[in-house]
């Protein structure tokens, strides 16, 4: 402790530098479906037969599967016929793609393409904006085009969303009593996750998940069976079209997406919508009022500038938004998890 040792390579720089083959070996593991094999085979397994069973090399997958054995993703024994491995319980539960509360989705998106972006950073960095132009050579002039530029980009960006809600969704909707609202419209809402935690913890709501057309498709085909009968879809461009009358809107990282002006556009739409006595619900990362932590938000807030054109915000920040829109008494509560929440009443 405190050795000179520690001031030649401080261990904080160390980790830091190796937090990226952190994460590329983690999302590799679960990419190539380690997790789901051992989950499947319910008994340890070699390095040869993941190797066998997942079409790769003996080489690279013994070295993978050690990677993670360091990293507490996998446990591994040696017996006489030589080292077997097995997931760990974490891994069961956060990396395996069936599980209930899968991260499998959202790594695959960190990987294939938030990733991507990250290596434009200093650009982005330079010129304050996101680098769709650089990483993937198109416009960046509509960010959800950029994003939604192909279905299959779509849909991952989708799922990924949804594993995370699988997570913190019952925590932000649990932060306030919503029992009030029945009628509820999720904007942006995509793959319906959210809605659906709200559904199960509001037993007496119907949640519209308002999204663009095209994902409002792919929801419906993959993601919400018809026998959610809870659930229902509008169509539409939410800063274009009109914005049906309900009790409470929910805003789940929506407004960390666009810039100041956009924001109070959509919430003063969502405010005339609105009906009286009704709200608005924010979800999202908040920053500390000195904007000092959590340095999760923090880092969350560098990949909006990649990707998108808004930011991370303070409860001020949003306080200020919402009374802009015309949003009367401001209620603001910290879950101590990844998303917060913050509720507008008209
Ligand atoms: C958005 C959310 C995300 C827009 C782009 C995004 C996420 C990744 N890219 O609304 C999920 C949240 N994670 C981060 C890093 O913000």
């Amino acid at each position: 402790m405190g050795s000179t040792e520690d001031l030649d390579y401080p261990q904080i720089i160390m980790q830091y530098s190796n937090g990226f083959l952190i994460s590329k070996a983690m999302f590799t593991a679960c990419e190539l479906g380690v997790f789901d094999l051992l989950l499947e085979s319910g008994k340890p397994l070699s390095s040869d037969a993941i190797a066998a069973r997942l079409g790769a090399s003996t080489i690279g997958v013994e070295r993978l599967l050690d990677a993670c054995v360091g990293l507490k993703l996998l446990a591994v024994e040696m017996t006489q016929e030589g080292a077997l491995y097995r997931n760990t319980e974490i891994s069961n539960i956060y990396l395996t793609k069936s599980s209930p509360k899968s991260q499998y989705h959202i790594m695959m998106y960190y990987s294939n393409t938030v990733y991507l972006c990250w290596q434009y950073l200093a650009d982005a960095v330079r010129e304050g904006r996101n680098q769709y132009e650089r990483a993937f050579g198109i416009s960046s002039i509509d960010p959800f085009g950029a994003m939604y530029r192909s279905d299959e980009e779509m849909l991952k960006f989708m799922a990924g969303q949804n594993s995370v809600w699988s997570i913190c969704g019952r925590d932000v909707l649990a932060a306030f009593d919503l029992s009030p609202f029945t009628q509820i419209y999720d904007l942006g809402g995509g793959g319906g996750a959210l809605a659906r935690e709200y559904v199960s913890l509001y037993p007496n709501s119907t949640v519209t998940i308002y999204d663009l057309p095209k994902v409002v498709q792919v929801a419906k085909e993959q993601f919400v069976s018809p026998e959610e009968h809870q659930i229902a879809f509008h169509e539409g461009d939410f800063f274009i079209d009109s914005i049906p009358e309900a009790e409470l809107y929910i805003l789940s990282k929506i407004l960390h997406d666009w810039d100041d002006d956009k924001c109070k556009q959509l919430l003063a739409k969502v405010y005339k919508a609105c009906k009286p006595g009704g709200g608005v619900l924010l979800v999202e990362s908040l920053l500390s009022e000195d904007k000092s932590g959590p340095v999760e938000t923090q880092l969350y807030s560098m990949n909006m500038l990649v990707q998108t054109e808004g930011k991370e915000r303070t409860a001020a920040e949003y306080s200020k938004l919402l009374g802009a829109a015309g949003f009367g008494v401001i209620q603001v509560k910290r879950t101590g998890k990844l998303y917060d929440a913050v509720l507008g009443r008209k």
